[in-house]
């Protein structure tokens, strides 16, 4: 046609985003808050420019294929990438942006809420308060550990984990550790000790994990590992459902490995509301809302937008993946 650029938005996403969006290109949407379905992207990707997605797309090969040689840019509504096939990106030559940096405090706010409601029993505590289980006074009740004088284990201390760190200090966190690939300079702020993940797993009362899903972190969090933590420990999960083996997690939450864990994410999204780790107690589950501020997620939207815009133009993306 020679006229705008042609892209595809695989869900509903907010105005502020799509409005800028349309602008500039001829825009295609799947308008709903239901994901996509495969062979639906599949068929309306051909002779795509641009593909707006989000973490529930699967972006393989064959939807690459499928676009055809016009592709140029994908940007992700996400911090994480782990949804889009790197590899066959860098063989095209397509280009990735993605949402870092706007997020982090909307994530590590409510991480502090979802380490709370697991440690100190909110969930438990609402629920007993509306079905008549709030009986008589028992000292001990819904009691839980505490984050005064704790310390707290972060796996992962890139943007997110570090503005988790900072607003759990003023708590009293008497120790800040942290594993990962590299010591962080900006660690010393805390402080927080870098050490081997083993003693990490080991030595925290609370274990924040707020790592990316690579090969590396994939299914990190099993048996052998849960047998390492304290029966008194707190796990806290706002990355990816699949570092952690939720069998394993299940076993461990019953018998009584560890105290307790918090779940942002799991493996898969929704968890089918019959799993076995929603009839646990000391199980928390959030549906996957780490950045659902509403002034995140229109932010989100925009620089979604801004960065499938740049990629398009041929410039510098806002926030762009190196491949
Ligand atoms: C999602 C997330 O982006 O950014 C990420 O990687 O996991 C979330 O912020 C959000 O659920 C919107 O898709």
């Amino acid at each position: 046609s020679g006229g705008k650029p042609r892209v595809y938005v695989t869900r509903r996403i907010p105005k502020e985003g799509l409005d800028l969006l349309s602008k500039e290109c001829e825009v295609s949407i799947w308008d709903s808050d239901d994901a996509v379905p495969q062979d639906v992207l599949l068929k309306n990707v051909p002779g795509i420019s641009g593909l707006y997605c989000l973490l529930s797309d699967r972006i393989d090969g064959a939807v690459m294929d499928a676009a055809g040689p016009s592709l140029k840019a994908i940007s992700t509504l996400s911090v994480g990438y782990d949804h889009i096939n790197l590899d066959e990106c860098r063989k095209r030559g397509i280009r990735i942006g993605y949402t870092p940096g706007i997020l982090t405090d909307a994530t590590a706010e409510l991480t502090v809420g979802l380490l709370l409601t697991t440690s100190r029993r909110l969930a438990e505590g609402v629920t007993n308060v509306k079905n008549g289980g709030w009986g008589t006074w028992k000292p001990m009740w819904l009691t839980g550990p505490g984050l005064l004088n704790s310390t707290v284990g972060l796996v992962g201390l890139g943007r997110i984990g570090m503005a988790i760190a900072q607003r759990l200090k003023p708590f009293g966190v008497k120790r800040f550790l942290y594993s990962g690939n590299s010591k962080k300079a900006e660690a010393d702020s805390l402080p927080a000790e870098f050490v081997p993940f083993e003693t990490l797993v080991k030595e925290s009362g609370f274990v924040v994990v707020s790592c990316s899903l690579n090969a590396q972190t994939k299914g990190l969090f099993n048996k052998k590992v849960f047998e390492m933590m304290s029966s008194n420990a707190i796990f806290v999960n706002i990355s990816r459902g699949a570092v952690v083996n939720q069998d394993d997690l299940h076993e461990a939450l019953t018998t009584g490995q560890i105290r307790g864990a918090g779940l942002d994410v799991t493996t898969p999204e929704p968890l089918p509301t019959d799993h076995p780790l929603l009839k646990l107690d000391n199980c928390v589950v959030f549906p996957h809302i780490g950045s659902a501020s509403e002034e995140t997620r229109i932010a989100m939207s925009i620089l979604t937008t801004r960065n499938l815009l740049a990629g398009l133009m041929g410039e510098e993306m806002p926030e762009e993946v190196q491949l």
